[in-house]
């Protein structure tokens, strides 16, 4: 199967945490949406231009982070189980995921392209709004991570593939430093093989970025 993916989008990180985790194999398909060329490219394959998008060998095509690592847990018999069966826990899982991605990563997103225009041109309003945010998710998931080793307990989730991202990205723009439970997660987290994986090739494209804009 291909995966459209670049390594400094959030959400792709996402998905390839799931793969990675779940020793899936796939065919990367590096999209640079900044050349308009490959932007018109990719918008043929899938209109709405956004990434991660899987295409199955099948050709069925499987867009949105959370729905391609369920894809992967209900078609591939590998662990770690990321959604659990269980019809609470999923639901539970489902919603911190849904929660992470729009109050923690979206934010954080926000956060790291506002730090790239000059003063005067950045929008307060949403910086603002943005680390409200990212402070109540902070408080919760301290509060969460207390007594666990991962987000939504003793097992590893769909949850943790998302937040994996935004922490990476929040080091620098939304520090967790004050939240000791969400640094000693971070450290665990960023252990894991699919993790420095992921990390290791994000790096250098990263510093690139920030110089080049
Ligand atoms: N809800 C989507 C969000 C995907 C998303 O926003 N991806 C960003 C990269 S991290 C993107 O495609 N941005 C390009 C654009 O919006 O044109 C998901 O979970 O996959």
């Amino acid at each position: 199967m291909d995966l459209y993916y670049h390594p400094l989008s959030t959400f792709s990180q996402k998905v390839l945490m799931a793969l990675y985790e779940k020793n899936i194999a796939f065919n990367p398909k590096i999209v640079n949406l900044r050349n308009p060329e490959k932007r018109a490219e990719y918008l043929k394959i899938y209109p709405l231009g956004k990434i991660p998008f899987l295409v199955c060998d099948d050709d069925r095509k499987v867009p949105e982070s959370s729905i391609i690592i369920e894809y992967l847990d209900t078609h591939y018999d590998s662990n770690p189980q990321l959604i659990p069966t269980d019809k609470d826990r999923s639901r539970q899982v489902r919603c911190t995921d849904r929660m992470c991605d729009f109050y923690l990563t979206e934010q954080i997103i926000i956060l790291f392209f506002a730090s790239f225009k000059p003063e005067a041109e950045r929008n307060q309003d949403a910086i603002e709004k943005a680390k409200f945010r990212i402070n109540v998710m902070y408080e919760q998931m301290d509060k969460d991570l207390e007594n666990r080793t991962w987000v939504m307990g003793e097992e590893l989730t769909m949850a943790d593939c998302a937040f994996m991202p935004g922490l990476f990205y929040a080091q620098d723009i939304a520090p967790f430093s004050d939240h000791a439970n969400i640094v000693a997660y971070w450290e665990r987290l960023s252990l894991r093989p699919s993790c420095q994986k992921i990390i290791n090739e994000v790096k250098p494209l990263l510093e690139n970025f920030k110089k080049t804009g």
